[in-house]
């Protein structure tokens, strides 16, 4: 057994490699929504990823695993849509600045 049982180790693993320009979506989307996650970053060699072919069944990256959910995901997009779905508010509001203008305050 690896040592990872820390206390509150993050619900979110995401398997990612350095430089990936769809794992950096995913990491934008992870951090614009201020999710806990754990990195895991996977082997350039293709052949040596057989951590997240274990996991997910495919050695691209970028993977999350989700313990909230039960989710595994691969594929950018899919996950991207996950995780407006799950954790965003459904809508392109949330991303539109300053969002709700509670008061009116006149
Ligand atoms: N369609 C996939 C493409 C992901 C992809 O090509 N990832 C690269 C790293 S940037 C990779 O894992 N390449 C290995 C491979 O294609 O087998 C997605 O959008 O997630």
């Amino acid at each position: 057994m690896t040592e990872r049982a820390t206390d509150g180790d993050p619900p979110i693993t995401f398997y990612r490699l350095q430089g990936c320009p769809y794992c950096e979506r995913v990491t934008r989307l992870l951090e614009e929504y201020d999710l806990a996650y754990r990195s895991r970053f996977v082997e350039p060699m293709h052949s040596d990823r057989n951590v997240v072919k274990r996991v997910a069944g495919v050695r691209t990256v970028p993977v999350i695993v989700d313990e909230n959910t039960g989710v595994t995901m691969a594929e950018s997009a899919n996950i991207v849509d996950y995780l407006e779905s799950t954790y965003g508010s459904g809508t392109e509001a949330e991303s539109a600045g300053t969002g709700a203008t509670a008061g009116g305050d006149a």
